[in-house]
């Protein structure tokens, strides 16, 4: 049996899920993973709650949490509004799992051995007043670039560059000058790994074109060697002699928890887990913002440890979501949180509507309300509910909702038949190759080709096209249901309970799409509508209170 890892990036421990966080990676992972569990893959989705950091140790002091309080609400926070979103994590574990901990401990070790690290002395901020090094967040100033006020040391939200040195640094808790001190810290060196990372981006054919590019030219232009350690109390500590008050920096460890949570995972299952990985296909999911660490950091480490746990496969990259067309922000109150979505609409509209206006590649995606209403009426609704409903319906009021034996065929029964058979033919690349997009837009066309067939047939009128026509119908509604199940898993198993199949739709066989398999005799279950119709009124009530 093929073998498969799937991962999505790791949520940060610090706030709730919003729409922009599942468009671009849980949901394509998600649905990724029900696609290949259908077609007979061993398929486990595993993920985990990113917990280290310094702007979650700064928000935990000022909650007055101790981090491992703060990072453990957040972590079963995301874990139920990702349930809630059907996102099916085969498990979902934290980085400061003391699994994670020691496996990032000993990586780091292998790496020193292989001559990948080394010490250098570097001069940091300090804060007098609360006797701490102050990395990352902990600085505040003006960015020297475009001189915007209030910028992290490590990052300018203005105009997205790294300050090489801010200007009149303050500390960000007690808002005072620092001072500079020397202190030693570990570096990574990523400047050994140009050939290999460079081969690798070569031969790797699953890597996605327009991703490797960038990647390439950034090695061309020269890549840096990474400092790894940080001067304060969270985080994985570093476990060489006279290391005391050091941690690994988060960006180390993150990635790390894929291969420890794995691991763990499978080890309890019974499995070889270090096994099962280096047999799989792996992958990870990400948005476009954490390339240089995937593509780089993430592979070189594996490198650097002689690949004692294979390289990523695919690394599948997608874009980020903007709402109403502005940037996603939290300060400004322009973002809709996961878990307040699930309370006005089913989890199955939002993952149809992301779904079909998120491509495979890098391009940004928008979330629009008007859209949002327009393409769950007219397709989720007119189209699929449509079908659905029709044929059942008709099926349960005029026989009795017995699927009725057939006669010879016309040409538009052929054609109908050729429509299932076919399918199989023209849908499963797209899944493979994650255009989930375009999957998702050739079954709502075969959906829409079922309403002209039923349209065109008139069962209604009871002439001789009747059985042919229910026949073939409910025999499409079977395989709808099937293609359905990775996209809109609860309407999949609604629409399986309503033919009234044995079994659960997730268990069924991907590849049976395209056979007929429901017969004359069967008799199908309850038929009611699948879908309620979105109003517009309520569109413009929860349009008007973004950047509220
Ligand atoms: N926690 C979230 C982000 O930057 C970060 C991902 C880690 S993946 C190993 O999107
Ligand atoms: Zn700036």
């Amino acid at each position: 049996m093929k073998k498969t890892i799937i991962t999505s990036a790791l949520p940060y421990a610090n706030g709730e899920i919003h729409l922009g966080h599942v468009a671009s990676t849980y949901l394509p992972a998600d649905i990724t993973t029900r696609f290949l569990k259908l077609n007979g893959v061993e398929a486990y989705y595993i993920c985990a709650s990113d917990d280290y950091g310094t702007p979650i140790l700064i928000q935990a002091e000022r909650e007055k949490k101790t981090p491992e309080e703060y990072v453990k609400f957040w972590n079963k926070r995301d874990y139920e509004d990702f349930t809630a979103f059907g996102i099916e994590f085969d498990f979902f574990y934290r980085t400061s799992s003391p699994e994670n901990i020691s496996f990032v401990q000993g990586i780091f070790r292998k790496l020193m051995e292989n001559g990948h690290i080394y010490e250098k002395e570097i001069i940091q901020f300090y804060c007098e007043i609360d006797k701490k090094f102050l990395p990352d967040r902990y600085v505040i100033g003006r960015c020297p670039y475009c001189k915007a006020e209030e910028q992290y040391s490590d990052l300018c939200e203005k105009c997205g560059r790294v300050p090489q040195e801010i200007e009149e640094p303050r500390c960000s808790i007690c808002k005072n000058p620092p001072t500079k001190q020397k202190t030693k810290h570990y570096f990574f060196k990523l400047t050994n790994f140009v050939g290999e990372l460079n081969e690798w981006l070569e031969v790797d054919s699953h890597l996605q074109k327009d991703v490797k590019k960038y990647v390439q030219n950034w090695i061309k232009d020269g890549l840096v060697d990474w400092d790894i350690t940080r001067d304060i109390s969270w985080g994985v500590p570093m476990p060489l002699e006279g290391t005391k008050g050091k941690v690994f920096y988060g960006w180390f460890d993150n990635h790390l928890a894929y291969i420890s949570s794995a691991i763990k995972f499978l080890n309890d299952k019974g499995l070889d887990g270090k096994e099962f990985w280096n047999a799989a296909d792996i992958y990870h999911f990400i948005g476009k913002d954490i390339v240089y660490h995937h593509y780089l950091f993430l592979p070189a480490m594996r490198i650097g440890i002689k690949k004692e746990y294979k390289l990523p496969d695919y690394i599948p990259t997608r874009g980020h979501l903007m709402l109403q067309s502005k940037k996603i922000s939290k300060s400004r109150n322009w973002y809709i949180g996961l878990k307040d979505f699930l309370g006005l609409y089913p989890a199955d509209y939002l993952r149809f509507y992301l779904t079909l206006i998120t491509p495979y590649s890098q391009d940004d995606l928008n979330f629009d309300w008007d859209e949002f209403a327009a393409r769950i009426n007219s397709e989720l609704i007119g189209n699929i509910g449509n079908f659905v409903n029709r044929a059942l319906g008709f099926t349960q009021k005029t026989l009795s909702g017995v699927v009725p034996s057939t006669n010879t065929f016309d040409p538009a029964d052929k054609d109908a038949q050729d429509k299932i058979t076919n399918l199989a033919n023209e849908l499963t690349p797209l899944m493979e190759e994650n255009s989930l997009d375009k999957a998702l837009k050739k079954i709502l066309e075969f959906s829409a080709n079922f309403n002209q067939y039923f349209q065109k047939k008139e069962p209604w009128k009871g002439g001789d096209g009747t059985e042919n026509c229910i026949f073939i119908s409910v025999n499409a509604v079977r395989t709808l249901a099937i293609t359905l199940f990775p996209f809109l898993p609860q309407s999949s198993q609604r629409i399986w309970s309503q033919l009234n199949m044995s079994g659960n739709v997730s268990a069924q066989n991907w590849s049976s799409i395209s056979e007929i398999v429901i017969k004359a005799g069967h008799k199908i279950g309850e038929a009611s509508p699948l879908f309620k119709k979105v109003e517009t009124a309520d569109i413009q009530t929860y349009k008007s209170r973004l950047g509220k």
